[in-house]
């Protein structure tokens, strides 16, 4: 192993030239087929692990649903404690935690230290919402009566991650699933299984000080066969999966059809749009990171640029001479802007989609090549890519799908309106991004007429959004409500027992 890699590892005490367990449920064991960790800027086998077996899954199901059934009793404020434990030592690891990351996934190291630090942000959001889960008392009609609100836990919840952010997707299920006295049970993506199983380590060491057991926040690494058992297991109350679209509406199937529950974070299409009064020294650089940050590999990535005519060009040539200045380089190194992308499979589906711009006739004003200098051979380098497509059809397969890859279509409107049907017109609705300084811009945008995206930016970029803020899903303000098993409780206190509407059933 390079000294490059040997250093990040030891460093979260992972044994090197040895393979690893990659099934956690209060022992590390694993039984299934050994997968590589293979590093997307060398090229370099960093580990090998030995995945979960099926058997593998259905053992650590059991030994998560004995964790659900002794945790569950465990008061709120008391899981709140374990939380704070938890995201002390995710605090004491943060730096060598976020090398971890880049060195296995290939963003560059201050994004790495950055999810991280998102899954810190998590269990302090946790930690509070553990004293603040509250239900409702709703008024009865019937005289002596009250109806509780009561948030139970709900169970076992399979997390499901993907590989763009091996840490922070988990942390932000985890956090409010234990907050809510659930266990979990983790399928990482594949391709970083080292990250799960250092995130993993960190939980067990506090699960384990507090003589709880270890299968409350269990891992299963491996496949597609791994995802089935737990996506199709009864035992299994919620599956949280963040992915692609076509594997999505796989689990999302597989789950209703059995009426467990899901949450599901798929693609985005996001955009963003350039007014005329926009201030452009905001706007440039916003864009910029918003579609070559991550090497584009952002479900929030910026796929889509509409600019108004009148700046057009001037937007376009600032963003141009940007893109000019990126070299890419190993994203340990602080100073590199651009790491690669995660696997040979990305590059080969960038190459496609730029061939594909190339057969449609888009012009390219930058990039449309694999890197010829780049620091490791063995590196899946690319070159942002900024193109014009002729067609403004949002229909049209370049702008209506995802390419996951740092490509950035560009078209040119006149009004506001126009830009907005384009923002709503493909299938992804994740999110959108408006820059402009008059306020009339800003009602359209955020109001029923405006983007229909459930991220709706002004003068901030696509990516990069905040725990606690977006509504319904993971991470976000009520996100807590779906770890919860709702009880409606009607309390009779009277002397009487009257039936609800007025019913009468005496004898
Ligand atoms: C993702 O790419 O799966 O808003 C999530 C952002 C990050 C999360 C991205 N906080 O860009």
């Amino acid at each position: 192993l390079s000294s490059r890699a040997s250093g990040i590892l030891s460093a979260l005490n992972i044994p090197l030239n040895k393979e690893l367990s990659g099934v956690y449920d209060g022992q590390w064991k694993g039984s299934g087929e050994v997968i590589e960790s293979v590093c997307p800027t060398t090229g370099e086998v960093l580990a090998r692990i030995r995945t979960a077996s099926p058997a593998d899954v259905s053992e650590t199901l059991t030994k998560t649903r004995e964790a659900y059934l002794q945790f569950r009793d465990v008061p709120a404020p008391r899981r709140g404690e374990i939380l704070r434990q938890i995201r002390e030592r995710l605090a004491n690891k943060r730096e060598e935690l976020g090398a971890l990351v880049t060195l296995e996934m290939g963003k560059i190291r201050s994004e790495g230290v950055g999810e991280v630090q998102e899954f810190i942000d998590i269990c302090d959001y946790a930690v509070g919402l553990s004293r603040m889960m509250n239900g409702r008392i709703v008024a009865s009609e019937r005289p002596g009566h009250s109806i509780l609100e009561v948030p139970n836990p709900l169970g076992v919840v399979a997390v499901l991650s993907a590989f763009n952010f091996p840490v922070a997707v988990y942390g932000w299920n985890l956090a409010l699933s234990l907050a809510a006295g659930n266990a979990t049970i983790w399928k990482p993506s594949p391709t970083t299984p080292l990250t799960s199983i250092a995130v993993t380590s960190i939980i067990a060491e506090a699960l384990s000080k507090n003589n709880l057991p270890g299968a409350l926040a269990g891992l299963v690494t491996g496949g597609q066969p791994v995802g089935e058992v737990l996506v199709g297991s009864k035992e299994v109350e919620l599956v949280s999966f963040t992915g692609s679209e076509r594997v999505g509406r796989i689990v999302g199937q597989a789950v209703v059809s059995r009426f467990g529950k899901s949450i599901l974070e798929l693609g985005g299409n996001n955009a963003s749009i350039v007014m005329p009064d926009a201030d452009l020294s905001l706007a440039v650089p916003g864009v910029f990171f918003g579609a070559v940050g991550t090497a584009g590999q952002r479900c929030t990535s910026t796929r889509r640029l509409f600019l108004q005519r009148d700046i057009a060009p001037e937007f376009l040539q600032r963003l141009q001479k940007l893109y000019a200045s990126l070299k890419p380089g190993d994203p340990l190194d602080d100073n590199t802007l651009l790491g690669p992308l995660h696997t040979p499979a990305a590059v080969n589906l960038y190459e496609s989609t730029v061939e594909y711009l190339r057969s449609i006739d888009a012009d390219i004003l930058f990039g449309g090549k694999g890197y010829e200098m780049t620091p490791y051979d063995g590196g899946n380098f690319v070159q942002p890519t900024i193109a014009v497509p002729k067609s403004v059809e949002m229909s049209d397969r370049i702008w209506s799908t995802e390419t996951f890859a740092p490509i950035l279509n560009v078209a040119i409107f006149d009004e506001l309106e126009e830009a907005i049907r384009w923002n709503n017109a493909v299938p992804q609705g994740l999110s959108s991004s408006l820059w402009t300084r008059d306020l009339r811009n800003v009602g359209k945008w955020t109001g029923p007429s405006g983007s229909d995206a459930g991220i709706v930016n002004v003068n901030a970029g696509t990516s990069g959004a905040e725990i606690g803020a977006s509504l319904g899903r993971e991470s976000g303000g009520d996100a807590w409500k779906q770890y919860v098993r709702w009880s409606a409780c009607t309390i009779n206190f009277s002397n009487e027992a009257p039936l609800a509407q007025g019913v009468n059933f005496n004898i």
